[in-house]
């Protein structure tokens, strides 16, 4: 029982600390380059907004879903992709 509940205090630990740690690492930058880009506020840079993008899309959208994600962006900016 004791085990049992020591393992779900860690997991519960495990996933607060995970996007906190997360977000420490982010650059700022990123914020106001995915929100401008952005326009829709979907969470997803998409459909026309992706128009000043589509030079970059090959590289950007890693994943070929036809989205570029908040953490797909922040790896282009990251590495100099997107400056
Ligand atoms: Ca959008
Ligand atoms: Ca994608």
């Amino acid at each position: 029982m004791s085990k049992l509940a020591g393992l779900a205090a860690a997991l519960a630990m495990s996933l607060v600390a995970a996007p906190a740690l997360a977000q420490t690492k982010l650059p700022n930058p990123v914020d106001a380059k995915f929100a401008a880009a952005d326009v829709d506020k979907s969470g997803h840079i998409d459909g026309k907004e992706l128009e000043s993008f589509k030079v970059q899309m090959a590289k950007i959208d890693t994943d070929k879903d036809g989205k570029i994600s908040r953490q797909e962006l922040d790896v282009a900016v990251m590495t100099g992709l997107l400056k």
